[in-house]
Formats: structure tokens, C-alpha cells, sequence
């Protein structure tokens, strides 16, 4: 017995001795700089707000620039300005995996720290990645959502975001893994389409789905400018309520899909705490507090102390799933 409690001590003393800084040391005053995949997407703006307020708490300057699309190599000419400016970090949601390794490999050999969230880039171009969730859980969760809809039965299409998306490629290629189950046996992908999180090129992708696919079931769309753009056209058409349409959407944009019947339920994760722990890591990176390694512990505000996992990945937490009956408690 007394060795038992003995055993059971030695964790706690070892926790102890791990306990990370506290906020009073984060150095002040240093620039962290946001880089969403676009600057005009009501999401990548909620998350950046997120990043903003943590960067104020912490006592350092926030700012987000970026482009007005999310091509694959758009973000290299805001990379280059940020590392002329010589700010303290960047913070930056990838729109391709590999084309902006050499750019951020050249902010990092300047003393720069790069964190991802959102989108990761190659793990090369960055010291940490700030995951919104577990990316296996998020593309196998989409599909678990939509089977159940449709009865584990029909034609499905992905409606995604860029071709070169890091995370939606990945929740993907989850998804595809799911759907390779027994279970998904009556179920078949015919279609990914792009509609590059742009509102109206969504619109049109969904459009020429439907025409192109008159017996489709169900549609996933894993990013949230996809997803209301697509209830915006189901909203309207007589496949309202019959065609199944999930994904990854904002609660406000999609509430009124949700209230009118377009929608049954969608998923996702609080975009500004997303943010909000992404400045918190760049902070304790450009301070010192942590290098980046496995294991490493750093105080993140309201969000409590976070550990690096494997690869540099901080993961935020699962996302919650939104139907009519909570989505009133809900505002972003
Ligand atoms: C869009 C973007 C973003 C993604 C969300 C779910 O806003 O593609 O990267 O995480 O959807």
C-alpha cells in the first residue's frame, strides 16, 4: 500500500519540475505578424482576430496581411516583405505544402520563428504547426457525419477549397481511407471538385456537381467559404432536403441553412482560439521559452499550458458538431 502511494507521488513531482513559464515571461513588444491563406475569408479573419487579442494580452504587436486569394504561391511576396521588416514571428496558413519551404526556410535562417495553423506547410518550412484538430479524426469524422445522413448509400462529391490546400488535402485523404470500409460499400466518390474558397467559384462548382451528378446523395465541403456557398445554392433548389450537404462551416454563416432545412449538420472548431494559440507558441518561440521540440510545454492564456507532439504539432482539440438543436449557442 505505502508503495503504491509512493509510485503514485512520482508523477507529480516530475509534472512539477515541467511546469512551463509563466505569461511574465514572454518578452514584450516583439511584432508577430499573421499570414492567412486570404485576407478577405470571414474564417482566416476570425482566426487572425484570435491571433490579435492573444498578441495584446501577451503584451506583443499583432498584425495580418496576406493576399486576396489563396493561390499556391500568393503568399511568397507578404513572406519576403515580413522577413525585410524583420518581424519577431510568422504565423502563417499555407496555401501549398511545398512552394513556400525555401521562402520560410529563409525567414527561419534570419532568426524568424514560423509557426503554421491552419494549413501546414512540408515541416521544413516551419518549427511549429498549430493543428485546429487531429487532421484523421476531422476527414473520417466528415464522412461518419454523411453516412449516417444518407443511410450509408449513393454517390457522394467533395466540394474542396485550392487544389494545393495542405489541410484540406489531408482531411481528404482521410476521408478516402474511411471510405474505404466495409461499411461505406454502397457509398462511391465520383467527384472532387475546386471552388478555391472563393464564394462564387464555389457556387458554380456546386452548381455543375448537381447537373453533372443528378443522383448524388450527399456533398461534403471542408471548407467553410465552400459550404455556405453551396447550402446558398441548395437553399433554393428542389434538392433541398433530399441532396445531404455536410462539411466544415462557420455557425453564423450557416445558421440560417441549418433553421430552413438545407442543412441537418456540420462541423468545426473555434477559429479565434485557433489563432489565439498560435500567437500564444509563436510568443513562447521568439521568447525562448520553447524551441519547438517534442515534449516542449508553454503557457497558453485561457487555453492553459499546450505540449509540442510529434512533428512540431500542437493540436487544439476535437471540433464540435453543429445541428439545430446548439447551434443558437454558438457565435462566430
Ligand atoms: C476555409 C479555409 C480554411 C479551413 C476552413 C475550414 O475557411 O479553407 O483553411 O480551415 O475553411
Amino acid at each position: 500500500m505505502q508503495r503504491r502511494s509512493l509510485l503514485l507521488a512520482a508523477p507529480a513531482l516530475v509534472l512539477g519540475a515541467a511546469l512551463p513559464a509563466d505569461a511574465a515571461s514572454f518578452k514584450k513588444g516583439q511584432t508577430i505578424a499573421f499570414l492567412p491563406k486570404q485576407i478577405n475569408n470571414p474564417y482566416e479573419v476570425i482566426a487572425d482576430n484570435g491571433g490579435l487579442a492573444a498578441c495584446k494580452e501577451i503584451g506583443d504587436i499583432g498584425k495580418a496581411v496576406g493576399p486576396s486569394d489563396a493561390g499556391a504561391s500568393s503568399q511568397v511576396s507578404y513572406i519576403n516583405t515580413l522577413v525585410a521588416q524583420r518581424v519577431a514571428a510568422i504565423v502563417i496558413a499555407a496555401n501549398d505544402p511545398n512552394a513556400l519551404v525555401p521562402y520560410l526556410k529563409r525567414a527561419m535562417s534570419q532568426g524568424i520563428k514560423v509557426v503554421t495553423f491552419d494549413s501546414d506547410t512540408a515541416p521544413a518550412g516551419r518549427q511549429l504547426f498549430i493543428n485546429q484538430a487531429v487532421s484523421e479524426a476531422i476527414g473520417r469524422s466528415e464522412v461518419q457525419l454523411l453516412g449516417k445522413l444518407i443511410g450509408y448509400q449513393g454517390e457522394i462529391a467533395i466540394l474542396s477549397a485550392t487544389p494545393n490546400a495542405t489541410n484540406q488535402n489531408t482531411w481528404i485523404k482521410w476521408m478516402k481511407a474511411e471510405l474505404a470500409l466495409p461499411k461505406y460499400a454502397r457509398m462511391k466518390l465520383v467527384k472532387i471538385a475546386y471552388g478555391n474558397d472563393d464564394d462564387q467559384k464555389s457556387f458554380i462548382e456546386m452548381q455543375g456537381l448537381v447537373q453533372a451528378y443528378p443522383h448524388l446523395r450527399g456533398i461534403i465541403s471542408p471548407t467553410t467559404v465552400g459550404i455556405s456557398a453551396a447550402a446558398r445554392y441548395l437553399s433554393t433548389s428542389p434538392l433541398k432536403g433530399k441532396l445531404e450537404l455536410t462539411g466544415l462551416g462557420l455557425p453564423n454563416q450557416m445558421r440560417p441553412y441549418v433553421k430552413d432545412g438545407t442543412v441537418t449538420a456540420f462541423e468545426l472548431w473555434s477559429p479565434a482560439d485557433l489563432g489565439y494559440l498560435a500567437a500564444y507558441a509563436a510568443a513562447a518561440l521568439a521568447s525562448g521559452i520553447i524551441t519547438g521540440k517534442e515534449g516542449d510545454t508553454f503557457p497558453a492564456g485561457k487555453l492553459g499550458s499546450r505540449t509540442v507532439g510529434k512533428m512540431g504539432e500542437v493540436v487544439l482539440g476535437p471540433p464540435t458538431v453543429f445541428d439545430k438543436a446548439n447551434i443558437d449557442k454558438f457565435n462566430f
